[in-house]
């Protein structure tokens, strides 16, 4: 069943009713204000960091669901509803809510009243605008009610959840005319406040929130609105709010607009205690002037729409499915800007007070993010980079408005390190921008222990290099990329890092997964080194990932796939030898893209055993069978009930590892059917069994073992996206960047056809032809650069041409 459908043509995914399984959201901005909005306009706003600087309250865990948002009430008579339906929850007569590329436009109609709202962020303002458009289509004049309602949150997300026998009494606000400025703790450790404005005269406002719902009453049910009248509260403490009452008379066919506006701004104070509450107005009437006339909301929304335009000329495909063109296009890579900007900080299932920036999270982000905004990409690193620690390990989270790395969860995930390689590596292919290697990067945020980036990656390499276990194997500390496979809480050292024991001494637990990214990025790491002539550490880099090669073969085979680990005591943890978890997929898919068993035979081995054993209709899972009873010695993962989350859940973040492996052996019918099963615009047709939003994928589908088998959980904030994109974009599709230029190398389903693609990369824009005359799932037999036959399958990289056409014969 679906809820909506998709216009491409617009780029927008269109709700066609309210009541969706569960919240379908969109995300507004795109550089540091931004907006969570639900279809029925739940969510809230923040600037730059959604724990420390949280604009608007937003309750999770809120029974009903999504309740509290930016409301507009309208009262036509004694009909009281909402243009997004909730909180009040009037039938509406016609309900359509359109997420597009950060803006939301829902349109309703209720008797003879139409609303349309258009929200989104201006690109380079910190504020939210919001065109409210109140259309009369009845034959009579009339006289309606409009009400505003934002409810202000005391700036720490975190902080205002809890703290509130100081809270209710910070509370502070100032009303001109049609502005409610939010200034608690202005008079003490603030430079900022937030503002609530609406472009004409106002017949009203509130801002204490018992005022304007009335005690023991709901957002359903305001008094103030169901009144109709404002009692122009000035709160002191308590709950501040920001509601504008405007009368809006309206006749037969008129249309009058809103435009209101919802601002951060920040102001210099040396000395905050010589004008204790008293703001600089400045900034705010800046933007409420800049924004007064609906002509620039127009423009600043035309700005908006160009600059996707723009940033999606860097991939666009043409092929004969349209469902992948619409993911390739527009939806795989508009998440993945947003999990570049949010982390895992803030989505509907993150709260924005827990994770902030994870360090192997941001990394992988940037993977599907690089092509889009290079230059970002540059300034993520560097900032990611300064989170290392000084022998190469590092803090697992950073918050995002300080850029220090998390103390409370501290470090010991021995995968984060070699992230930094993977993402580095990419940027560079992307750019050619070898001089990133250089920057001088702080090591834990420390000034005086900064080295240039290159160093970084040395000890982020060297740092596997000589944490090894029994096996050789690298160490695998607290958790690698599984989170949840904890195999060193149970050893002679629970809860201890690594680092200050020897091998012999200390927890051994050790992962076969960080050995094919050893593998993978070592190599990465020695062509880094090639590009800027260190040409023996480049060698020496390359020794010791072919050396790892041959320990995976060894002691991390397990005779029809790769192990997954040794835990603590040596056991073997996915192997057929255990009970319960005897095939996990992270390290098929991980070494087999890593490249490693291809020539001897291992490698399909493996995957025909995903296949024949973790495969579902929905995805593949992520270890069979689940555990059904807690294991001590394996931790959080086996705490999970069957076929949830890491325990034989489909985590769709490995999912692309699989398709990727499988196009390294040229399997492109079976990497194309990963690729099929968990994407979005594929099982859109099924939303009542999936529920998320069909237009973004979700960290996780339960799996066969499951209650719910085919349910999705965690929508937007999950490495599938960039993952995803990396795989369709640089192996289905095959345009991958090298140093040398881009590589053309699809790996396609047989009966897939002939494609056409752009590829913006570094300064010149490519057209690509792909011909595949032969139905061949993997190969290209000819290449042509502006008409010219060109060998192999890499564009030499001209930086003096901005355009070039290209062909590419598959066979
Ligand atoms: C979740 C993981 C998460 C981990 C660390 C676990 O409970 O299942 O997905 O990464 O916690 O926060
Ligand atoms: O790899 C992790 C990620 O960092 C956070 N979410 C869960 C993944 C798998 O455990």
């Amino acid at each position: 069943m679906k809820f909506g459908f998709f216009d491409d043509n617009n780029r927008e995914y269109v709700i066609t009713t309210p009541k969706t399984p569960l919240p379908w959201i969109n995300y507004l901005g795109c550089n540091d204000f931004f907006t969570l909005y639900s279809n029925t306009c739940g969510g809230y706003t923040f600037y730059k960091d959604a724990k420390l600087l949280r604009l608007t309250r937003y309750r999770y865990n809120n029974v009903p669901t999504d309740n509290g948002g930016k409301y507009f009430y309208i009262k036509d008579g004694d009909t009281v509803w909402n243009p997004g339906w909730q909180p009040v929850k009037t039938e509406l007569d016609n309900y359509e809510c359109r997420h597009g590329m950060g803006y939301t436009t829902i349109t309703s109609n209720k008797g003879d009243i139409k609303a349309t709202t258009l929200a989104f962020v201006p690109l380079n303002d910190t504020c939210e605008l919001t065109k409210v458009t109140l259309t009369n289509t009845g034959s009579a004049d009339k006289e309606v009610k409009l009400f505003s309602f934002v409810e202000w949150c005391l700036f720490n997300a975190d902080d205002d959840s809890r703290n509130f026998q100081r809270n209710l009494s910070t509370g502070e606000v100032e009303v001109v005319g049609s502005t409610i400025y939010h200034k608690t703790e202005y008079r003490e450790r603030r430079n900022h406040y937030a503002y609530f404005s609406v472009n004409t005269e106002v017949d009203g406002f509130d801002t204490n929130r018992d005022a304007f719902l009335g005690a023991y009453r709901g957002f359903d049910d305001p008094v103030v609105v169901e009144e109709g009248k404002a009692t122009n509260s000035i709160t002191s403490g308590w709950s501040p709010i920001g509601s504008h009452q405007i009368n809006v008379s309206l006749k037969a066919g008129e249309s009058k607009t809103f435009v209101f506006i919802l601002g951060y701004a920040e102001v210099d104070r040396d000395k905050k205690w010589e004008a204790p509450n008293v703001i600089n107005k400045e900034p705010a009437l800046a933007l409420i002037n800049k924004y007064k006339d609906e002509a620039a909301v127009d423009k600043a929304f035309a700005e908006l729409k160009d600059y996707w335009t723009n940033l999606f000329k860097a991939y666009q495909v043409k092929s004969s499915d349209e469902k992948l063109d619409r993911m390739v296009n527009i939806w795989n890579q508009y998440q993945c800007m947003i999990t570049f900007n949010m982390s895992r900080s803030a989505s509907y299932y993150e709260s924005g007070i827990g994770r902030g920036m994870g360090f192997r999270d941001s990394c992988q982000d940037l993977l599907g993010f690089v092509h889009l905004i290079p230059e970002r990409a540059r300034e993520r690193i560097l900032d990611i980079a300064a989170t290392q620690f000084p022998d190469g390990s590092a803090y697992h989270q950073y918050q995002p408005l300080t850029k220090k790395g998390n103390a409370d969860i501290g470090s010991g995930f021995n995968d984060d390190p070699l992230w930094l390689v993977a993402c580095t590596s990419a940027y560079i292919r992307e750019t050619g921008d070898v001089s990133i290697l250089d920057e001088m990067v702080p090591f834990n945020n420390d000034e005086s222990l900064a080295r240039p980036l290159l160093e970084h990656l040395k000890r982020s390499f060297d740092f596997i290099t000589n944490a090894r276990g029994p096996h050789n194997l690298p160490l695998i500390g607290r958790a690698d990329w599984n989170d949840c496979l904890n195999l060193n809480c149970f050893s002679e050292h629970p809860g201890e890092s690594f680092q200050t024991f020897g091998p012999s001494e200390g927890p051994v637990a050790e992962s076969v997964f960080i050995a094919g990214m050893y593998v993978k990025y070592g190599r990465e790491y020695a062509d880094l080194n090639e590009l800027v002539v260190n040409n023996d550490e480049a060698s020496r880099a390359r020794k010791l990932a072919d050396e790892m090669v041959d320990i995976v073969l060894d002691a991390g085979w397990d005779g029809e796939w790769f192990v997954r680990a040794y835990d603590a005591n040596s056991n073997k943890v996915g192997s057929k030898e255990c009970e319960e978890g005897q095939i996990y997929i992270e390290p098929q898919g991980f070494c087999v893209l890593a490249g490693i068993g291809v020539e001897g035979g291992q490698a399909k081995q493996a995957l025909d055993s995903v296949k024949e054993k973790l495969d579902t209709k929905y995805g593949v899972m992520i270890l069979q069978p689940a555990y059904t009873k807690y294991h001590v010695e394996l931790g959080e993962v086996s705490s999970y009930p069957p076929g949830y989350k890491e325990n034989a859940g489909i985590f769709c973040h490995n999912n692309p590892w699989v398709s990727i492996a499988e196009t390294v052996i040229g399997r492109g019918d079976r990497a194309f059917e990963i690729y099929r099963k968990t994407c979005p615009a594929y099982v859109e047709e099924i939303s009542e069994i999936h529920r998320t939003e069909p237009y973004v994928y979700s960290q996780m589908v339960a799996g066969a073992d499951a209650p719910r088998h085919g349910e999705a959980k965690n929508s937007w904030l999950t490495g599938t996206a960039a993952w995803t994109f990396v795989n369709v974009s640089q192996h289905i599709l095959g345009v991958y960047p090298t140093h040398k230029g881009l590589q053309v190398n699809p790996c396609v389903p047989k009966g897939f056809g002939d494609f056409t693609l752009t590829r913006k990369y570094r300064n010149t824009t490519y057209n690509i032809e792909v011909v595949n005359p032969d139905n061949v799932e993997k190969g290209v037999k000819e290449m042509y650069v502006n008409g010219n036959l060109v060998s192999g399958n890499i564009i030499p990289y001209d930086a003096s041409q901005t355009e070039a056409s290209v062909k590419i014969v598959m066979g």
